[in-house]
């Protein structure tokens, strides 16, 4: 191997900076792709009205009650696994095609036949993050206001976000607040949050009144979702209950979404219809056992980057 690849190597073990593990905003194309045709297997033409004018739509019925209950107590188990690994409840994250109850939630039909409705019959699975608040004293943490597309490197901004609801979510659990109509602004001015911020994630928009003044509570019963659009400002404060508030956010983009970063295209799964280009990743087989990945310590939005052995470090400073 020449020198120079050595040194790839090792600028690729470099956890990315901000910037380079999401690629720079000027590289894609943030802006709201309205929702057209009327063959619908779930959605009302009401409700695709609303999206397509507010940026979001909730409540939409999905779980019964007795079905979401499984899914609670499937999720209960499964934190408690992580935490023994060290993770905390936020720490799930993009592990749907290694733990079984959240791969039959990722790639659920029903799901999928909603999605469908606003994105069309080929669809690629981009992230599945659980989001429980603990009751405060236990956790303190907000998730500031932001739009989720300049958190994704990928380009044009096509994403839609199933948030399933796991528990009942109001305003005293921390229930996240959608701002009206901010997905038709494009891409909205945001910084790096500060610790103070306590963020569960860590880009903010600060005074978000400033780009509309029309605020909704995201209020849900368990087995209900909403869905919103990559570049909708939301964001949610703390659980203020004594029991926690648990949410799954599926998001998933049409097949002809590319991948602004190098390699990070490994992040999406085709999981209805087809890639003509072949450009994702197909979906894989249902696991077995869930297995929970090793605790890396505290990290950003993204899966880290595998990490080279220790000898091509070695090799690397030759
Ligand atoms: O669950 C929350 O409170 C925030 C979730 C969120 O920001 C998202 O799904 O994009």
């Amino acid at each position: 191997m020449s020198g120079r690849n050595n040194k790839n190597i090792r600028n690729n073990n470099k956890r990315p900076s901000h910037t380079k593990q999401l690629g720079n905003d000027n590289d894609r194309l943030l802006q709201f792709f309205k929702v057209e045709g009327t063959k619908r297997k779930y959605l009302n033409n009401e409700q695709v009205e609303q999206y397509n004018n507010m940026g979001y739509v909730f409540p939409i019925d999905i779980f019964s009650t007795n079905e979401i209950k499984k899914h609670k107590s499937y999720f209960d188990l499964l934190v408690e696994k992580a935490m023994e690994k060290g993770h905390d409840a936020y720490s799930i994250m993009n592990w749907h095609n290694i733990c079984t109850g959240l791969y039959d939630l990722a790639y659920n039909p029903k799901i999928l036949d909603i999605v469908e409705d606003l994105l069309g019959p080929n669809l690629v699975l981009f992230r599945a993050h659980y989001f429980c608040k603990l009751p405060a004293g236990q956790d303190d943490r907000v998730v500031t206001f932001h739009q989720d597309a300049p958190y994704w490197p990928i380009t044009p901004s096509k994403c839609v976000t199933v948030w399933l609801a796991i528990t009942d979510v109001n305003e005293e659990n921390g229930a996240m607040t959608f701002v009206d109509g901010t997905h038709k602004l494009g891409l909205i001015p945001y910084s790096k949050s500060k610790k103070e911020e306590r963020n569960v994630l860590n880009l903010t928009v600060h005074d978000p009144e400033k780009y509309g003044s029309n605020n909704k509570k995201v209020c849900l019963k368990a087995g209900q979702a909403s869905l919103h659009s990559d570049l909708l400002l939301h964001g949610s404060g703390i659980n203020e209950s004594n029991q926690p508030r648990i949410g799954l956010a599926l998001s998933y983009h049409p097949p002809d979404v590319r991948a602004v970063v190098n390699g990070r295209r490994g992040f999406g799964f085709l999981c209805r219809g087809i890639d003509i280009d072949n450009y994702w990743n197909l979906k894989p087989k249902r696991p077995i056992v869930d297995r929970i990945p090793k605790f890396h310590g505290v990290g950003g939005n993204m899966p880290r980057q595998k990490k080279k052995k220790n000898n091509n470090k070695k090799k690397a400073k030759l």
